[in-house]
């Protein structure tokens, strides 16, 4: 019946199908559109890491495969299915008439498009997002009876990256908090943990939420600075608010410029309680520690990445992904009494501004999560999921902590405005995995259709379906916990009013260089305010952490130090705090490797294989594009020296000097007539005709602290750059294969730290 009322239409549909007479066209057995979210397979490296894009097998200009290109073989309908002839020209009363009204499909096309954003999320509006896998150990099971950690349990997540002040369009790089939320799909359904790569929080309390984010935002008379924290009204409130600093510390320190989203660490932030399956409960603070380990950008990397490539995080998860390259993070649990004061070690676990030191209470690993699948679309994913801290699983409690309690309220009502409605949970993004029979109807953008006549409880009519389920049938039932007596008030316990104490164990627990980077962006961001009082203020909030600080800061600043007005403690120093002394693995990790047609290509072309073997990323540099020609065959270019900074690069190489070949700097300008006089850059370096963006390329990268090694002769272009080969962290050696073993030794440390200047 059905295939007959579709043949009916197909053969009175205009130029349809088959019966139109075009081959290859689909006829009425035309697949329905693919489920938006299902998570595709991983793609093979992408052009920008392999070389230029290629010609695909079915004959276009790109590699994507044929199978994820859109609707392929498929007609272009209206929204209402009805296919269409043309969508390039308006309906006119003759080619040069006026447009008619009746033209439906330009009006619906146009007001699809008019209404194609949404509001952009108030805070964390700017983020990347990835499908992955969690599989539990199982060693949380003494704790929750939270199934998805039962060992060997393996639940669908999806994780998205942001950071908080800027606009969707803004920067990556940009000095900032980072938020590092988690979907986990489980069989019981939806927990979310939506924290960031900061364990403290600015405020004790929701209430000031809205403080903080105004104070951080942009002016509202200009709307400048863009996600930025250098500015007036941000250190107005945080040096009034003293319970900002201990997160605003972490913010100057170089957690505030992650190198990638793979290497971040990430907090719950909150204590939460724990219940196991004979109803004990524990209190814990979830982490999340990064296989590569925590690394960060130095301040001036960051800067320039934010001007050439202001997507470098978003490129970075997603090309690590579609090269095969997982990131993967241990999901770690410290785990303390539930006693009735809820601290622990004298630290108030209800409070977000402090931190239990790892050295106190071990992150006990108690599951894997692994990013394997980059989202398919956008819009659909990364920009309509919706986290929600009240999205909890039996065996996951909430605490008192009052500024979780004002979340369990802020993120179900931010998404009926950014989200339209109360159904985003219908959402493919935000659907649960797990049976779902609410009572919950109608509304915006409903798309289920519900049966039955009695969505309410009693009910005879259906029933009494949906039954209530028991604890032991898998219910979500709040533990009975006692809570304390009081009187209504709005205040703080006292325990909440120490903000000094443990910004000065961070301060003590960083390493000199670390130190110096932390005075560095105070000194930045202070000197950007306009207000002496605003400056003033933040000094005497510094004197409180650590004379060392305040004195430096305010030499930059050219203003008095002011002396302590709290007693500075001396906490034992956390060394898990501090980024600097250990060593990482190196997986994803981009050598940059610069040659041109005088080096030893050969050695370029071994040397590739073998950064490939060790699981890294090689990148040939050359002045050109095109391919190098080596006698294995050609070596095909993927940066020139017009697209390659310094930034991309963990580490570069050198194939010998630069310079040497027909390709040398000037050579080309010198044929068409215009080249420089020779003498012009004669008296400068040992090879002159070192092209400028080279010398810039490695210099560069000598100050960002990276290992740079060379051979085949490559020392006088190092010379050039002002680099000699017994500087720490520069090898130059005979072969390529050599110089690259060293180099991997290097890179474990993430930078050659000996080399920046050590003033603290
Ligand atoms: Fe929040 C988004 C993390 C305090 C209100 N928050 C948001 C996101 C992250 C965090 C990672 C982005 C989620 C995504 O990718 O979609 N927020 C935190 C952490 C906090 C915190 C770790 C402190 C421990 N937040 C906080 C408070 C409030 C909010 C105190 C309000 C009282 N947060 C929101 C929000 C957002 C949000 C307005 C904006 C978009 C969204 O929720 O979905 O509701």
């Amino acid at each position: 019946m059905k295939a007959v009322a579709r043949k009916a239409v197909d053969a009175l549909t205009p130029g349809a199908g088959p019966a139109d007479g075009v081959p290859g066209k689909p006829g009425a057995e035309t697949p329905p559109v693919a489920e938006p979210t299902t998570p595709r397979p991983p793609l093979p490296p992408k052009p920008d890491q392999s070389g230029p894009a290629t010609v695909s097998p079915t004959g276009q200009a790109t590699a994507a495969d044929p199978e994820h290109m859109a609707q392929s073989e498929t007609y272009l309908t209206t929204a209402q299915g009805a296919r269409l002839y043309e969508t390039d020209h308006s309906l006119k009363a003759g080619p040069r008439g006026p447009v008619l009204l009746q033209d439906h499909h330009l009006r619906e096309k146009i007001t699809h498009f008019d209404h194609e954003r949404i509001p952009e999320r108030v805070v964390h509006a700017r983020g990347a997002a990835a499908h992955g896998v969690f599989e539990a150990y199982g060693t949380a099971s003494a704790v929750t009876k939270a199934a998805f950690l039962g060992k060997g349990v393996e639940t669908p997540v999806f994780v998205r990256f942001s950071t908080v002040l800027g606009s969707r369009g803004s920067s990556d790089t940009v000095r900032d908090t980072r938020g590092f939320a988690t979907k986990f799909y489980t069989a019981e359904g939806t927990f979310d943990l939506v924290g960031n790569n900061i364990p403290v929080f600015f405020i004790q309390d929701a209430i000031k939420f809205p403080d903080i984010i105004h104070a951080g935002k942009p002016h509202p008379d200009r709307e400048i600075p863009q996600a930025q924290s250098a500015h007036d009204t941000f250190w107005d409130f945080v040096t009034l608010h003293t319970e900002a600093t201990h997160h605003t510390l972490w913010n100057m320190s170089d957690r505030g410029i992650p190198r990638s989203y793979r290497m971040m660490e990430g907090f719950g932030v909150h204590t939460f309680r724990l219940v196991d399956a004979g109803g004990a409960t524990s209190l814990v603070k979830f982490h999340w520690k990064p296989k590569l380990g925590v690394h960060s950008l130095v301040w001036e990397e960051a800067q320039i990445t934010n001007g050439v490539d202001p997507d470098f995080h978003r490129r970075d998860l997603a090309d690590a992904i579609e090269a095969g390259a997982y990131p993967q993070w241990e999901l770690g649990v410290q785990v303390f009494p539930d006693t009735a004061d809820q601290t622990f070690e004298g630290i108030d676990l209800l409070d977000p501004t402090k931190i239990v030191p790892e050295e106190l209470a071990p992150v006990q690993p108690v599951g894997l999560l692994t990013l394997n699948a980059n989202p398919s679309n956008f819009f659909a994913e990364t920009e309509q999921v919706a986290f929600h801290v009240g999205h909890l699983v039996p065996g996951i409690d909430v605490t008192d902590d009052p500024l979780l309690a004002g979340r369990l309220f802020s993120y179900l009502d931010t998404q009926i405005t950014r989200l339209g409605g109360p159904n985003f949970a219908q959402l493919p993004i935000n659907r649960p995995h797990a049976p779902v029979n609410d009572m919950l109807r109608d509304g915006m953008h409903q798309t289920a259709v519900h049966r039955g006549a009695a969505p309410y409880k009693p009910n005879s009519l259906d029933g009494g379906c949906p039954f209530t389920a028991g604890e032991d049938m898998g219910a979500y039932v709040e533990r009975p916990v006692t809570v304390p007596k009081g009187r209504k008030v709005r205040e703080a316990p006292a325990s909440f009013d120490d903000h000094f104490s443990q910004p000065r164990l961070f301060w003590l627990s960083m390493s000199d260089i670390e130190r110096e980077h932390i005075i560095a962006a105070y000194t930045f961001e202070l000197g950007k305010c306009y207000e002496q009082a605003i400056k003033e203020r933040a000094l005497q909030v510094l004197a409180n952490i650590d004379p060392v600080l305040s004195e430096q800061v305010a030499a930059g600043l050219g203003l008095p130090v002011p002396a302590p007005t709290v007693k500075l403690v001396n906490p034992s120093p956390s060394p898990a705090l501090s980024q600097v002394g250990h060593t990482w693995p190196l997986d994803g990790r981009i050598i940059g490797i610069i040659a041109d047609a005088g080096c030893d290509l050969g050695g370029v072309r071994k040397v590739r294989q073998d950064i490939l073997d060790a699981q890294m990323v090689p990148l040939v540099i050359a002045p050109s594009g095109g391919k190098l020609d080596t006698s294995g065959g050609p070596l095909t270019v993927q940066r020139t020296y017009a697209t390659a900074r310094s930034v991309e690069y963990d580490a570069l190489l050198l194939a010998g000097p630069l310079g040497s070949g027909a390709d040398a700097f000037g050579a080309r300008d010198a044929k068409a007539g215009k080249g420089r006089k020779p003498a012009a850059r004669k008296k400068t370096t040992a090879t002159p005709a070192t092209d400028p963006r080279a010398l810039l390329l490695l210099s560069e990268a000598f100050r960002h602290g990276k290992a740079i090694g060379g051979w085949a002769g490559a020392e006088t272009t190092l010379a050039a750059a002002g680099i000699t080969t017994d500087a720490p962290g520069v090898i130059s050696g005979t072969t390529g294969a050599r110089v690259l073993g060293e180099l991997t030794d290097l890179m474990g440390a993430h930078r050659v730290w000996e080399r920046f200047p050590r003033k603290v």
